[in-house]
């Protein structure tokens, strides 16, 4: 029996896109998931979870089962439908709406800005390698600094590693471009100079509240430890996924260790990267300045050296064992270790989210105070007597949370743990057949109904006791 601090948040986490619809609602502009998920998949964000509707349900039932955190991302193109120049007082006024509702219920939001949707003028402008994109979303940023002073925590982006993976190296996410290493990590860059600028701008008009960035950081193991090429390889996949993105956010700069890694994989991969010295000098700014950083952390992977064609298979349906992923001169996933994975090949090892705690303490002293942002279990779940038996999830969440009381127990300043996801929501790359939720979400009458996990929750958040 472990337990919590006192002070933890116990929060449930959500995204606008996946939880709002109303994707053409009330002025708001167009992303390019709309026509992306039209054209590549088997459904749209349309209806979604209909939080734009539904919320105060949501919020009702959070403060019901002592949820008492929220992420909710602001949607972008609510606020400016084009990214940029005339506001739609229709969009905030819908978000001043939410946050009220949130405070009724005392339920804390954690704001995120940019949540994976880009409006679509600048998406197809070129997106964050477009460095014009960068001044928009801080001058979006700077308005909502403004405009919402209720809110007390702010995120700057969500997963820049998963965003710069899935649109130039999977190629899941739109515009669908494959194995581009550079433009890669040259997105990583451009989005982080992007986070400093906007924390510059917080901190000199001394603004209300927190403000953090959250990271996607699943932890990487070699295969084979005593191998030297696996464990390698292993270092320039996490070069790939983390270290890059996290140098940039607490040292403001790139390690000689990680540009080398860099280097490397751009010598095979081609292409070049555009790093600025007044990029450096923002990020230098600001690398002490975040108040907290998100992990967000569903996996770990094991790594084994390889030299053979790049491919990537996504696995979007769930049928396990479908999914590939072996980078030339990078590295390779390994699923035959002693470790379950999901029906979407998720390898769920809770030992990793303790190492990649420690890591960042380690690592990174400057890092203030970490935040668990999203961890949870995506389950083809099966609705029972109006309810789910989801105790997968349970034994799932239990021990991830273990794992952070362990960290904390270590000396690791973490303050609370959002579970991904409050409600269901669809999955970006997975439809909705993938849930996550303390809340069945009937997605044709948008009907409510907690598992069996929310009792559980529940019980946790009251007790701060994990049993
Ligand atoms: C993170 C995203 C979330 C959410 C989650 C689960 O990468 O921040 O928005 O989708 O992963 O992932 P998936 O939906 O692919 O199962």
């Amino acid at each position: 029996m472990k337990q919590l601090p006192n002070d933890f948040i116990f929060g449930g986490a959500t995204a606008a896109y996946q939880a709002e619809g109303a994707t053409r609602t009330d002025g708001k502009g167009l992303v390019a998931w709309d026509k992306y998920l039209e054209d590549n998949y088997w459904y749209t964000a349309e209806p979604a979870s209909d939080f734009y509707h539904k919320y105060p349900v949501d919020l009702q039932l959070a403060e019901e089962f002592g949820v008492n955190g929220i992420r909710i991302s602001i949607a972008w193109s609510r606020i400016f439908p084009k990214g940029y120049g005339e506001v739609n007082v229709k969009g905030v006024e819908f978000y001043h709406n939410l946050f009220a509702e949130c405070h009724k219920r005392h339920v804390e939001p954690f704001v995120t800005l940019h949540h994976f949707d880009t409006p679509e003028v600048l998406h197809s402008n070129g997106d964050f390698l477009n460095r014009e994109n960068i001044e928009h979303f801080v001058n979006y940023a700077a308005f909502c600094f403004k405009e919402f002073p209720e809110v007390n925590y702010w995120t700057t982006f969500n997963e820049i590693g998963p965003i710069g993976s899935g649109q130039y190296l999977s190629g899941h996410f739109p515009p669908g471009i494959q194995y581009d290493l550079a433009k890669v990590f040259q997105s990583h860059h451009n989005m982080m100079v992007a986070h400093a600028k906007a924390v510059k701008f917080f901190r000199d008009g001394q603004y209300n509240g927190e403000i953090g960035i959250v990271h996607s950081l699943p932890m990487k193991y070699p295969y084979n430890p005593d191998n030297p090429a696996d464990v390698r390889a292993t270092e320039l996949e996490d070069i790939l996924h983390n270290k890059f993105i996290l140098d940039a956010t607490y040292l403001g700069e790139y390690s000689d260790k990680t540009i080398d890694g860099v280097n490397y994989i751009l010598s095979i991969h081609g292409g070049e990267l555009d790093l600025r010295q007044e990029d450096f000098a923002v990020l230098k700014m600001v690398k002490d300045e975040i108040d907290f950083i998100g992990i967000n952390y569903y996996m770990s992977d094991w790594i084994s050296a390889f030299d053979g064609e790049t491919q990537i298979i996504h696995n979007g349906r769930g049928n396990k064992g479908s999914s590939v992923y072996q980078i030339k001169g990078i590295g390779k996933h390994e699923s035959d270790v002693e470790v379950p994975r999901n029906d979407w090949d998720w390898m769920i090892y809770p030992k990793g989210l303790y190492d990649q705690i420690m890591r960042i303490t380690k690592e990174y002293p400057n890092y203030k105070k970490i935040y668990i942002t999203e961890n949870g279990l995506g389950y083809k779940d099966e609705f029972v007597d109006g309810t789910v038996y989801d105790d997968a999830r349970i034994d799932y969440v239990k021990k991830h949370l273990e794992a952070v009381a362990d960290a904390i127990a270590d000396g690791a300043n973490v303050k609370g743990y959002f579970i991904w996801s409050l409600m269901d929501v669809f999955s970006w790359s997975n439809g909705y057949e993938k849930r996550y939720g303390l809340f069945y979400v009937n997605f044709e009458t948008q009907e409510r109904y907690p598992k069996k996990s929310a009792y559980w929750y529940k019980q946790l958040a009251e007790s701060h006791t994990i049993e």
